[in-house]
């Protein structure tokens, strides 16, 4: 491709075939065919690439592993693909600090081995965890059941490597968890998608690893029982470290086609609930927690072992791409409604009447909504019910994503549903740091 000739320090691919596979990520929407693909090796091809954007007048569409649901790196029009999977770097791993500094390329999976082996732990854990690059969530500001307790990416980020449009790689932040002059322009890059410049390395914060786990299943008849126990646990003090659930249906599909583990789950319903905290397995603990629970508590399982609780969250972890590869045509949301209001959402839900089921992180309010007819709906309908959905959320102190962010899929949503004055303020920063619309056109704003 002539745009890109002479590149200097990248990967080029530019036959149609090539480009394929990254016209999707996870999520229901596709875009269109790129430019070109490349995957930078340093800064020099970024800063030519950007020179040449401005130049020629095309878009950079920032590319981690592709597992984002939202849509956010899949090309849009006039564009060319920045897939950062081979741009350079070591994860170092700093236990003074209570830090490791990785690239955006670094798996997740291995950033989080990293902490491990010097007994640290980097909480972040979205679903795609042992699949995504460390670039991806950062973008994203990706969630996961972890959150319940520890946050999102963002919470975790001590500083970041960004190229901007001046086609430089700039720090924002320090090695420290206390950094307090002036605005923090990293968190403003953290979760913008790549609208603003593309972040390529952090420095994240880490914790001693928890040492203890309780995991337990919670089957129920009435599933709506779970309903109040999040706030309830919050309240009486017990924060678990990840809260999820399955609806009758979810549970329903995966006890009957799901794999082994999950034929033998019980209840009609069923949470997850994990404990990390030191004397999580004690008696006082578990006899606390019992009390709590009282006559929900009799169908409760605790993992007895550490093959068993693997076993639990396997079972979750594959729900999404389960429910996918049943459901090809799905639509998956991540709405969120605040732990006291779920009673009131699933009442809403059910008044709207939406071919919906649902499962996710109770825990934190962050629901995974699916439309598993959505193939067969008319788009018109679909974008209607779907509207009604982030409505009922945000009327009950919520919002339309959780944790997999806007993109190109919740674009519209997200500019018809947001205060104006929002919209205006991120549209007046996107102009200021990128006032000639190369960075990730079409996405978020
Ligand atoms: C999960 O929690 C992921 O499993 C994916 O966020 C959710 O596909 C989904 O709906
Ligand atoms: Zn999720």
């Amino acid at each position: 491709m002539d745009t890109l000739r002479g590149l200097p320090e990248a990967t080029i691919l530019s036959e149609p075939s090539d480009l394929e596979p990254f016209l999707r990520d996870e999520s229901h929407v596709q875009g269109v065919l790129p430019m070109a693909v490349v995957k930078p090796h340093g800064p020099l091809a970024l800063r030519e690439l950007i020179r040449r954007a401005k130049q020629e007048g095309f878009g950079l569409v920032p590319r981690g592993a592709g597992t984002g649901k939202a849509g956010g790196c899949v090309p849009t029009a006039q564009t060319v693909v920045v897939d950062f999977s081979e741009w350079p770097g070591d994860i170092q791993v700093s236990p003074q600090d209570l830090c490791l500094s990785a690239p955006a390329s670094a798996p997740l999976r291995e950033v989080k081995a990293a902490a491990e082996a010097h007994g640290l732990f980097y909480p972040p854990d979205p679903n795609s965890w042992e699949s995504c690059a460390l670039g991806g969530t950062l973008a994203t500001n990706a969630g996961g059941p972890n959150a319940c307790k520890y946050g999102m990416t963002r919470h975790w980020v001590l500083s970041v490597d960004a190229l901007l449009e001046d086609g430089e790689i700039h720090t924002f932040g320090i090695h420290s968890v206390k950094a307090n002059a002036g605005p923090a322009l990293g968190q403003l890059l953290i979760g913008s998608e790549g609208i603003l410049g593309f972040i390529v390395g952090a420095t994240l914060r880490l914790l001693p690893k928890p040492r203890e786990f309780a995991t337990l299943l919670l089957p129920v008849k009435r599933w709506e029982d779970l309903l109040d126990l999040p706030g309830r646990l919050c309240g009486a003090g017990y924060l678990p470290s990840a809260f999820e659930f399955f609806d009758p249906a979810v549970l329903a599909e995966l006890r009957a086609h799901g794999p082994e583990e999950a034929r033998r789950l019980p209840g009609e319903a069923l949470a997850i609930l994990e404990f990390d905290e030191r004397g999580c397995t004690s008696e006082p603990f578990l006899e606390g927690l019992l009390a709590l629970l009282g006559p929900m508590a009799d169908g409760l399982e605790i993992a007895a072992d550490e093959r068993q609780r693997k076993g639990i969250w396997a079972v979750r972890r594959m729900t999404s791409a389960f429910l996918k590869e049943r459901h090809p045509k799905k639509v998956s949301e991540d709405i969120v409604v605040p732990r006291s209001r779920l009673r009131e959402f699933f009442e809403g839900l059910d008044h709207l009447g939406l071919p919906a089921v649902t499962y996710g992180h109770l825990g934190d309010g962050n629901l995974h909504v699916n439309l598993l007819t959505a193939g067969e709906t008319d788009p018109a309908r679909l974008e209607q019910q779907l509207m009604e959905l982030f409505r009922l959320a945000m009327s009950l102190g919520g919002t339309l994503s959780g944790e997999h962010g806007i993109g190109l899929a919740k674009r519209n949503a997200f500019l018809a549903l947001s205060d104006p004055a929002q919209i205006r303020a991120l549209r007046a920063i996107k102009q200021a740091l990128d006032p000639q619309g190369i960075f990730n056109p079409g996405k978020v704003i």
